[in-house]
């Protein structure tokens, strides 16, 4: 385990959860700086960290940076799903890692000389890096019949945590059959069907969850909720 799966896994036995937020909308809105620090606060002590991606960063821009600095016990991670040529996703990551995320995440079906320029990056930053190798829409057929040679190309480029979809929980186990101590982050549960406990037993080591929280009318208290799920 690199330092950011490390660090993941610290906070996740202090708060006994699993929960990454996915900080996208508030109540399927936009939000400004100040919504998100609140929104943030109130359910800190539930998460594990927060994963934040261009529908955030199209409100926020600059701003990004200091959201990320008002929470310095939590790891944000940025969700750019980069899936381009080695020299861009170089300077993509490094633009991200100068904001202050603890860690990026990559599309594995773009190769290995993509994979492991973003992984050289992040190494020189302490930072982790996320291989997308399957996702959680019942669309996403073709990228998921790869995910196999997909995980191999990760690994081969020193990434050993994925994304793997909670709404497909045998790719999940598979995933952690396949690659000996890898970490799962599995998105889907709730808004899109999947299951948190099915997929904790699947294997997940973190969750990725979305709307369920920050479309609830007690975020707090769903927070807590799947908090608990994700912990039995
Ligand atoms: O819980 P939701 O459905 O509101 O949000 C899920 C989040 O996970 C949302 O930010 C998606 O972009 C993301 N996600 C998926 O839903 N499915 C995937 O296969 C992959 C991701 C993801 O986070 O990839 C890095």
């Amino acid at each position: 385990m690199g330092p950011f799966e490390t660090r993941l896994s610290e906070i996740s036995k202090q708060k006994k959860s699993r929960v990454i937020l996915a900080l996208d909308t508030i109540k399927s809105r936009e939000f400004d700086l100040e919504q998100a620090r609140s929104f943030v606060q109130s359910v800190e002590r539930y998460i594990v960290g927060v994963k934040l991606g261009l529908p955030a960063f199209a409100n926020l821009c600059q701003e990004t940076k200091r959201l990320i600095q008002s929470f310095p016990e939590l790891p944000f991670i940025a969700d750019w799903k980069l899936a381009d040529v080695p020299h861009t996703n170089r300077l993509v990551t490094q633009k991200l890692l100068k904001l202050g995320f603890s860690a990026t995440i990559v599309h594995a079906v773009v190769g290995e000389d993509s994979l492991k320029e973003v992984k050289s990056v992040a190494d020189e930053h302490s930072a982790g890096v996320v291989g997308v190798v399957a996702m959680s829409n019942s669309g996403a057929s073709t990228l998921n019949s790869l995910f196999d040679t997909l995980l191999q190309k990760c690994v081969r480029a020193g990434i050993k945590c994925f994304i793997a979809p909670a709404t497909f929980p045998d790719i999940i186990r598979k995933t952690k059959q396949s690659v000996e101590e890898c970490v799962v982050l599995s998105p889907g549960v709730g808004a899109q069907g999947g299951d948190s406990k099915l997929a904790v037993s699947a294997g997940a080591d973190f969750l990725i969850i979305g709307r369920s929280i920050t479309d609830s009318e007690n975020p707090e208290k769903q927070a807590q909720l799947e908090a608990q799920n994700s912990w039995r």
